[in-house]
């Protein structure tokens, strides 16, 4: 009763952005990311008759706490599918870089999914697994899949049709992204906070919901076509509308520093010299950078440059879930 998985995180072009159930981890609305080879969660999962409560270690470290809990409500929706009472010793490790402004929740869940259930004997197909990681954190559904994937939001109330599907596998196109490390510093409105207070107090938040079926279609069509500029430029409107939503909240708030800003400008003077290259944004202030590999070093060079870049770490398109 033991497997060991490994799952990438994936970087939102179109973001998820609010929740219609928080419980079941519904979303408001559709998303599209690409996951990303550079960072990743190898996790290993053991169900054993021996242990009487679930034991969590990350990075060989014993782990207590909120984090603790959410592995452990996680491993009841295993247990409560499988029909099973037993507890388990998780056992994680995580690469990405911890000051990279990436969030490891979504290769966590992902990794803690597929070897969770690997372990207790279940066999889910694709989207049963992104179904049942979506519960553990909404954006992990989407990093079952390698290269470009979209959650569904799904209709239903019980949440059975909010998954994430394939779009193009991982080696259908070579773009790039880099991060751009500004701060590592814990963030003041965690995203579950900022989705809620978004949904529940801004009036921008109407305007984003509605304006995401067409950003899907564009973006949908720019992935179809490899038409690089098509898709960054969506992607890089998609993440300035979310963040509006957070200027008309109330209380209201922003992820950005004035270093974000910054490189959101050294970004559009490198498209000003001709260097294709867009910008997204998460719940956090570092940017992170589409581009293709023919112009890597200079944008490396030019992120680079910026006062107040801590650091820029290159990723390509990474795969789905592997088991190890
Ligand atoms: C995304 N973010 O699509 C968006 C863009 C942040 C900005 O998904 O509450 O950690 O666990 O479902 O997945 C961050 O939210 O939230 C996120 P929960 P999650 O990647």
């Amino acid at each position: 009763m033991k497997a060991t998985a490994r799952a990438h995180t994936n970087i939102a072009l179109i973001k998820y952005w609010g929740k219609r159930d928080e419980e079941l981890i519904l979303p408001t609305n559709n998303s599209l990311s690409l996951t990303l080879d550079g960072f990743y969660t190898t996790t290993t999962v053991e169900f054993r008759n021996d242990l009487t409560n679930d034991i969590f270690y990350l990075d060989n470290q014993c782990i207590s706490g909120i984090p603790y809990q959410r592995v452990t409500q996680f491993l009841d929706l295993i247990r409560q599918l499988a029909g099973k009472h037993i507890f388990a010793e998780v056992r994680s490790t995580n690469h990405v870089p911890t000051a990279a402004g990436f969030a490891s929740s979504a290769s966590g869940f992902a990794a803690l999914a597929a070897a969770g259930s690997k372990a207790i004997g279940l066999s889910l197909n694709d989207k049963a697994l992104s179904r049942l990681t979506r519960r553990g954190s909404g954006s992990a559904c989407r990093s079952i899949y390698g290269g470009f994937a979209e959650w569904q939001k799904g209709e239903k109330k019980d949440g059975s049709d909010s998954f994430a599907v394939p779009i193009k596998p991982q080696d259908y196109w070579d773009i790039r992204v880099a991060a751009v490390v500004l701060h590592a510093d814990e963030k003041k409105v965690s995203s579950r906070v900022g989705m809620k207070r978004t949904v529940d107090t801004s009036p921008f938040f109407k305007g984003w919901v509605d304006s995401i079926p067409q950003d899907l279609e564009q973006i949908k069509a720019g992935i179809s076509e490899r038409d690089f500029e098509k898709v960054g430029s969506v992607a890089e409107a998609n993440c300035l509308k979310m963040h509006a939503t957070t200027l008309g909240a109330n209380p209201p708030f922003t992820y950005w520093y004035d270093t974000t800003f910054t490189v959101m400008q050294h970004v559009q003077k490198l498209r000003d010299k001709k260097i294709p290259a867009y910008f997204t944004i998460d719940a956090g202030p570092n940017v992170k950078v589409l581009y293709l590999p023919e112009n890597e070093a200079d944008i490396k060079r030019e992120l680079e440059s910026i006062p107040g870049v801590r650091d820029v770490i290159l990723s390509k398109a990474g795969q789905g879930i592997t088991y190890l």
